[in-house]
């Protein structure tokens, strides 16, 4: 089977696990709020087999693995398995590593030739009681929310023409469509991005395609009321550069960041392109949302550099975590007096993973919560994650101009990406579920998930529920209630 390297996207918490596995009944210290009936959802790649090239982009490349925490009558279970997908299943076959560098198929075994690439490693996402597993670079594959088993790529029933889907779809809270898009929607570097709408139901209503200024790595995007909003920041592909055996990404400083604003319902003809400042990168948008006065406001986890440092080191850069200039920026346009350029005001701290609650989707809202380091912590953040470092401080940001709160965590433990419970009482802003690991020697962890109290953080978890097994970090997640999950189809 030949052994992982020795680097950071493999040791310490990043330290492959290869195990699929169940525990019914886990030990809960505290008690689970009775708004908590549901499953958590968690995306978490996991390479099963070394990679047999030199390339920092296969820490993005781990065989996709859906996990689920259940959480019923104050009780908690948690299973784990592999997302079988063609990948996955190829590789199995052969007991080692097919596929090469991060999306460039040209670096591939001969044998796998034309074998869908994609981990599906990123989100799972629920829709119309459909569980899926999706990564930006491939279709989703469709996994069975009480076994974990997988069903098989997801294609809207035949309708889908797209090769890709985002992993970071948006559901409207008043309609409940789905909105997303694919971008290399017809193949390798292309600027042809498809934007999709699903209805209620999970029907394939709408698929428009329409030309991004140029290829670029586009993660997250962003719906408000009227409108889909489409940022382009200057991490690009070529294809030339990926039929050489090159990276797939390399981040150009010099190049303008865009954002593309289309009526929800409109024909992508109507697209108004807004011009960004220069070099800038971003993962994640907290919302974005409309005013009365006829503008969009746009709320996002810049950074002045791409984040990731297998990006950076591909361009040429490399600035450590703390230099990256990141902040939570908000871009203003205004969609009545013609001009084409953003306002941007910063609006809250360095950081990444920003939750809202699902019924402010696009819609005006006073606060959400993202995870960011703690800058009185003394000593070093944990190592691990796809950027080296994982986060130590949840905070929750009010846009109305009250203080943040924040829930920082002991030197050695670090937080992943929280979910948001909505509470049953309407004066009670409900639960974030997080999973906190906690370094207890070089190689040597405990994990648990905690469930705080998300307008309360200072008053710290309510509940911590022990995972008795190693975790990789997750990338993200997705709460699906109790209620939801008996419309499973
Ligand atoms: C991200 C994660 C990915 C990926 C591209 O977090 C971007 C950002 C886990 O895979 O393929
Ligand atoms: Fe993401």
């Amino acid at each position: 089977m030949g052994h992982f390297p020795t680097t950071l996207d493999y040791i310490g918490l990043n330290t492959p696990i290869g195990d699929e596995y169940e525990f019914q009944e886990l030990a809960v210290e505290g008690a689970i709020p009775d708004d908590v009936q549901g499953s958590f959802f968690r995306a978490t790649p996991d390479p099963v087999y070394p990679p047999y090239l030199e390339d920092g982009g296969a820490v993005l490349s781990g065989d996709g693995m859906i996990s689920a925490f259940r959480l019923n009558d104050g009780k908690a279970s948690f299973a784990i398995r592999y997302v079988a997908t063609e990948r996955h299943l190829a590789e199995a076959a052969a007991g080692r590593a097919l596929f090469g560098k991060y999306r460039n198929p040209y670096t591939d075994r001969p044998e796998v030739a034309g074998v869908d690439r994609t981990v599906a490693n990123t989100t799972p996402v629920w829709h119309a009681g459909r569980l899926l597993m999706t990564k930006e670079d491939g279709r989703p594959y469709q996994v069975d929310p009480t076994t974990l088993e997988t069903r098989g790529r997801y294609d809207f029933g035949g309708k889908l023409k797209s090769q890709t889907v985002t992993a970071h779809v948006r559901v409207d809270p008043v309609s409940g469509e789905l909105f997303f898009f694919g971008y290399e929607a017809d193949g390798l570097a292309s600027t042809k991005v498809a934007y999709c709408i699903a209805n209620k139901d999970g029907d394939l209503i709408s698929e428009q395609w329409f030309d991004a200024p140029y290829c670029a790595m586009m993660h997250d995007f962003t719906i408000t009321e009227h409108y889909a909003l489409f940022p382009i920041y200057p991490t690009t592909s070529d294809a030339d550069r990926l039929r050489a055996g090159g990276d797939h990404w390399v981040h150009e400083m010099e190049r303008d960041s865009w954002l593309g604003i289309l009526p929800r319902y409109g024909d992508v003809s109507e697209m108004r392109w807004f011009k960004g400042p220069k070099g800038v990168s971003c993962y994640h948008m907290m919302n974005a949302f409309e005013d009365n006065e006829g503008r969009i406001h746009f709320d996002q986890c810049l950074s002045s550099v791409n984040a990731f440092p297998f990006i950076q080191r591909a361009s040429g850069l490399n600035l450590p975590p703390d230099q990256a200039g990141g902040r939570l920026e908000r871009w203003t346009v205004d969609l009545k007096d013609g001009s084409t350029a953003v306002t941007a005001q910063v609006i809250g701290p360095p950081g990444d993973f920003p939750v809202i609650p699902a019924n402010k989707q696009g819609r005006p809202y006073d606060h959400g919560w993202m995870l960011t380091m703690n800058p009185q912590m003394k000593g070093p953040p944990v190592a691990g994650g796809p950027v080296g470092a994982m986060f130590n401080l949840l905070l929750r940001l009010d846009h109305t101009g009250k203080p943040p709160q924040a829930l920082g965590l002991p030197p050695a433990h670090c937080f992943n990406e929280p979910v948001h419970v909505p509470a049953s009482d309407p004066s009670h802003e409900g639960w974030l579920l997080t999973v906190v690991d906690h370094q207890i020697g070089p190689h040597d962890f405990h994990h648990a998930l905690w469930i705080i109290d998300a307008g309360n953080l200072g008053a710290g978890p309510v509940a911590k529920i022990t995972v008795p097994h190693r975790l990789r970090p997750q990338v993200h997640g997705w709460w699906v209630a109790a209620t939801d999950l008996a419309g499973a189809v």
